[in-house]
């Protein structure tokens, strides 16, 4: 029975076995996969030729075939791009015919949510396209901003030069290469853009936000700028010719992973059906990017490798269900305690609540954590700053909250003197 019961919940992989967080990532996946495309041009809408050009030595012989939206036999509907892609029976998404620069074609996903965009490959039933480009977007197809550019003329299309190196000061740059552009093969042809190749910070990934911040998109777009032709478009027969130029398609893949920041395994959809991370370390928000409320004892990070980096709840001694980070006093334990209680109930004050409020005294039969722990009474004695008539009723308290610290939570590089004037400065916590 108990050993059903182990094998029914699987081990959580943000936890050690012994219930230490570590980082944890979803799985690897073509979030592609299934998903709609939307795209600017279609064939078969009404039905038209299509022509296939194939090659045998120095010969070559063309052959023409019916694209109609309306017959699925003869339909390439974008629906292709993302199905299951089976190499012995491919099937291809397919634009209208000799749509020419400056005319283009463009494919556009939207992934849902942010993901950490690995690759991005599409395979071409026609020959691949003399120019195109990829771009993303981290906001929902607001904005773009290319990803790679391949052409055979980087410079007059895209105004970059073919195969810019990338430096350490580049790194979140498209560049532009004529790798992948020749007409040939002329079907079955593949461009796969790796989003890291050639990257300098890649093998740091884990420290190199710019590279973090370069993967991330909630949408890719793919631009087919320029057909290939062998140049007889505009010649006697051009008919046949341009029925032979087209963009088409037998799979669109974009490898990654749901972008959770090292705080979730897997990411589910929530009620609304948005994908959303299964947070975990304390952690909140649709990524995992913030920390859930009442765990704001340390900044968010991100976990790495080394360190799950998880959220911390403040310590409030059970007197208070909010708090807030104030990053000077968490610069000041040494970075690792910021946490400041809001609200503290029972009668308690200070930082953690945890002590009695003015007209109250502690009872000490009691744990400070007891809701009884602070009565009706006997004053707090005032401490010497209170003489001093530049401290205010705010800065006093606080002072005394530091005062009452425990050993192990007192601020250690700083003296009583240091800690009265940090009070004038700020006496506000400024918290999230
Ligand atoms: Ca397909």
């Amino acid at each position: 029975m108990s050993m059903f019961a182990a094998q029914t919940s699987p081990p959580d992989p943000c936890y050690d076995e012994n219930g230490n967080p570590r980082r944890c990532i979803p799985d690897f996946v073509n979030s592609a996969f299934g998903k709609e495309v939307r795209v600017t041009s279609t064939c078969g809408k009404p039905a038209g030729r299509y022509c296939v050009a194939t090659e045998k030595g120095d010969e070559r012989s063309r052959s023409c075939h019916t694209c109609d939206a309306g017959d699925p036999k003869k339909s390439h509907p974008p629906a292709y791009l993302t199905d299951l892609n089976n190499p012995h029976n491919l099937t291809c998404w397919q634009s209208e015919n000799y749509i020419q620069y400056p005319q283009n074609v463009t494919l556009t996903l939207s992934l849902g949510k942010k993901f950490e965009v690995t690759y991005v490959s599409l395979q071409f039933c026609s020959p691949r396209p003399e120019s195109m480009a990829i771009y993303k977007s981290m906001d929902y197809g607001k904005s773009w901003v290319p990803f790679q550019f391949y052409s055979t003329h980087c410079k007059k299309m895209y105004n970059k030069p073919n195969k810019a190196a990338i430096t350490k000061q580049n790194e979140q740059e498209a560049i532009c290469t004529d790798s992948h552009t020749d007409m040939h093969p002329l079907s079955g042809g593949l461009i796969a853009f790796s989003t890291l190749d050639g990257r300098p910070s890649a093998h740091d990934f884990d420290n190199s936000p710019v590279l973090q911040d370069w993967v991330t998109a909630t949408d890719i777009r793919v631009a087919f700028s320029r057909l290939h032709t062998f140049g007889d478009e505009n010649e006697d027969d051009s008919e046949l010719a341009r029925d032979s130029y087209y963009y088409a398609v037998s799979d669109l893949q974009v490898g990654g992973r749901c972008k959770c920041n090292g705080h979730a395994s897997r990411c589910l959809k929530d009620r609304d059906g948005n994908v959303v991370c299964e947070c975990k370390h304390h952690t909140a928000g649709p990524e995992c990017d913030r920390c859930k409320p009442f765990h704001y004892d340390r900044p968010w990070q991100r976990a790495t490798a080394r360190e799950a980096n998880e959220c911390v709840a403040c310590n409030c001694n059970l007197h208070a269900r909010r708090c807030r980070f104030n990053m000077e006093l968490y610069k000041l334990s040494g970075r690792k305690s910021g946490g400041v209680c809001l609200n503290c109930r029972h009668n308690t004050a200070g930082r953690h609540c945890h002590y009695c409020k003015e007209g109250y005294y502690r009872d000490m039969s009691k744990p400070i954590s007891h809701r009884k722990a602070c009565k009706e009474g006997k004053p707090i004695p005032k401490t010497i700053i209170a003489h001093n008539p530049r401290v205010s009723q705010t800065a006093l308290r606080t002072a005394m909250s530091l005062d009452h610290c425990d050993g192990d939570e007192r601020p250690a590089a700083i003296g009583q003197r240091n800690r009265i004037s940090i009070l004038y400065g700020s006496q506000q916590p400024a918290g999230r």
